[in-house]
């Protein structure tokens, strides 16, 4: 599909519109109102004389040129490196390493805990959501704290000091609980620790800002900019962790994002395995498109998730890039997802070591 033509239509039914449509060669046609009150006719030159001599022959755009084109070459991600223990944490990060990623999430098993969020037999497939009932995970603030600052620093260690580290502690912390981890991490220079408590409250991380240089990122499961509002015009987080599913679309995340331009806080968009490949290109369209872009989670989907959602976005030594076919470029083979039907399948529940329940 391409663009034919584009004509200037200025009119004055009642009052001045000037009005743009555009034609393609396949019928398809769009207008869009470019009246300026007052100063309707140096629009219409612009467009006419300046814009539309631009505009013929294009179209079939991938979303990006739609959001402004491209702001850099590829879409910078994050894997997920864990581990039941230290030695098994850096083997994991090695293996990222060795495929090309500048930054890694770290997630390690904390002695005394039979499980811990973020470890999993499975690594890169990694698939929280893992019974048909909630199975039961146990958390002990403190043995989490006692241990964490020594797996970042052996982390170090072996990998020096550019690798990109994560680490993600899944809003289990009170906010002084939060500031504590932050400045025992210093040393290792997290790139961010995420959702370090229940994002809720927003003026709870006063406190933790108050007390670390250690960055935050929060918002994997904001539904909307009033969710967020409050840390980035305080400048409480470092990067906002919204997704294109969770709030809002593109249109509305973009709003998002440009808030947080504002406040010098970056794009760090959730791209766990429960986010369709739909909603990873979205997010790989806004990502090489804005200028605030920070990091993008990738957790690799595996075969059966690929095969049924085809699609031209690919990996390449530590970038995403988007498809470049018109859309989003990515497509839902109906007949392949006829083959796998539904499965419940329940996120864990958590309780402290004396049973009390506790955010998972
Ligand atoms: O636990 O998407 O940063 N990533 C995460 C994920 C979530 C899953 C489940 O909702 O926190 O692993
Ligand atoms: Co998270």
């Amino acid at each position: 599909m391409r663009i034919v033509d584009a004509r200037v239509i200025v009119t004055c039914p009642g009052r001045n519109f000037v009005t743009l449509k555009v034609v393609t060669d396949e019928g398809v046609t769009g207008v869009g109102d470019a009246t300026l009150n007052g100063r309707e006719l140096a629009v219409a030159s612009y467009l006419r004389d300046h814009v539309v001599p631009l505009l013929i022959g294009r179209a079939g755009l991938p979303v990006y040129q739609l959001l402004g084109g491209r702001s850099r070459e590829g879409v910078t991600v994050y894997g997920h490196a864990n581990g039941e223990t230290v030695d098994e944490v850096l083997t994991e990060v090695a293996r990222f390493v060795d495929l090309g990623y500048r930054a890694v999430r770290v997630q390690c098993g904390v002695p005394g805990l039979p499980r811990t969020y973020g470890v999993s037999a499975d690594k890169m497939f990694y698939e929280p959501a893992d019974a048909a009932l909630p199975t039961e995970t146990t958390w002990s603030t403190e043995a989490y704290l006692a241990h964490v600052p020594g797996v970042f620093a052996r982390v170090r260690e072996e990998f020096g000091p550019t690798l990109r580290l994560l680490h993600d502690v899944h809003h289990r912390l009170t906010p002084i609980e939060a500031a504590r981890l932050g400045k025992s991490l210093e040393p290792y220079a997290l790139t961010w620790m995420e959702d370090p408590v229940p994002a809720d409250l927003q003026e709870g991380f006063r406190l933790i800002r108050s007390h670390t240089t250690t960055p935050i990122a929060v918002g994997e499961v904001f539904s909307s900019i009033w969710d967020a509002a409050q840390l980035i015009r305080e400048q409480l987080i470092d990067y906002v962790r919204t997704t294109v599913v969770h709030a809002g679309g593109i249109t509305h995340l973009r709003r998002i994002f440009d808030l947080a331009a504002l406040h010098h806080v970056r794009s760090g968009s959730h791209g766990a395995t429960d986010l369709s490949p739909v909603c990873m290109a979205a997010a790989l369209h806004l990502d090489i498109a804005i200028p605030n872009f920070g990091l993008q989670e990738y957790m690799r989907h595996t075969e059966q998730t690929d095969e049924v959602f085809p699609h031209g976005y690919h990996y390449d030594g530590g970038y995403l890039h988007p498809a470049e076919t018109p859309g989003l470029g990515v497509d839902i083979d109906e007949q392949a997802a006829a083959r796998y039907p539904y499965a419940p399948a329940y996120l864990p529940v958590n309780r402290l070591t004396d049973g009390t329940v506790h955010p998972w």
